[in-house]
């Protein structure tokens, strides 16, 4: 089913990413702020990442500093291991058919988590490209980050340099240390062109897995959340260990399984699969300048 008309389809392939609105019904957004909130109140009882996926790692994961009073979750990993409402939207959103016009028809899932930056919080995301966290057969990939809140220009949007996903594959890796982000040369030479994403709640980004993105800490008083699906075409297939294992990796969400792999030419270093919660504590060692 096509969703996206010719200039959206041309919009995307040109600049990488896409801004979808009413990806998400109210009510069911409604559902999974909910939920979201649950989450939160259930980190007030930990003093720091807590949970377990299906690796051994923790699922939910929090600032240093996070307290009960001031919590500071900022990562849930597979959301749809746990909630209906999620798995819900992980397959049924529109934004899922978008993705199928774009790389389908058929479509699988590669993983699901959500990004959450509370007011106090100081979560930033450093500047990067998915991809580098996740080699694969080829790069037909694109995640779609749904907005639970409104996200202003305040709340650290999503950055994105239109275009990148046409450019270099930059190195991820400083030092001998997997950072998960781009060297700061490569930052300064970027900044004047990223392109902040604000946009209400229920709106979805949909970004190439080779966009260069990354965005600040939230200075607002109110939370900015998104819960982020990872897709790819179902002939993209995994070089490496998911970052982010659930059991609904490499679910056919579109079309259907066909058993081939198809190949294109791209070269990076292996990522490092991270130990800790999620990539941020990776993040956190980029604190020099490399
Ligand atoms: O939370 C964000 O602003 C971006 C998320 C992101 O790039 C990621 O988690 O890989």
């Amino acid at each position: 089913m096509d969703v996206l008309n010719r200039d959206q389809v041309e919009a995307f392939w040109r600049d990488g990413y896409l801004f979808l609105e009413d990806a998400v019904p109210p009510e069911k957004l409604t559902a999974l702020s909910s939920e979201f909130d649950n989450w939160v109140d259930q980190s007030r009882s930990h003093r720091q990442a807590f949970g377990t996926t299906l690796d051994g790692r923790p699922r939910f994961d929090v600032e240093p500093g996070h307290t009960a009073e001031a919590p500071t979750l900022r990562r849930i990993s597979s959301p749809t291991e746990i909630s209906d409402t999620y798995l819900d939207v992980m397959r049924s959103s529109i934004a899922v058919d978008a993705v199928a016009q774009l790389i389908g028809p058929n479509v699988t899932l590669n993983h699901s988590k959500v990004n959450s930056k509370l007011p106090g919080a100081r979560t930033e995301v450093k500047f990067h490209q998915d991809f580098l966290f996740e080699p694969h057969s080829n790069d037909d990939m694109i995640t779609v980050l749904y907005f639970l809140d409104d996200v202003t220009m305040q709340k650290g949007p999503l950055e994105v340099l239109p275009g990148s996903h046409r450019g270099p594959l930059y190195e991820h890796w400083h030092d001998g240390v997997f950072t998960g982000s781009v060297a700061s040369a490569v930052v300064d030479e970027t900044r004047d062109g990223m392109v902040p994403c604000p946009g209400r709640s229920g709106s979805a980004c949909l970004m190439h897995g080779r966009t260069l993105h990354g965005s600040g800490p939230n200075h607002s008083d109110s939370p900015r959340t998104l819960f982020i699906c990872a897709y790819k075409a179902e002939d993209c297939r995994p070089l490496q260990a998911c970052h982010v294992p659930s059991v609904h990796e490499g679910e056919v969400v579109r079309g259907e399984a066909t058993n081939r792999v198809r190949c294109s030419e791209s070269e990076m270093a292996y990522p490092e699969i991270p130990t800790g919660a999620s990539f941020f504590s990776q993040q956190e060692r980029h604190t020099v300048d490399m």
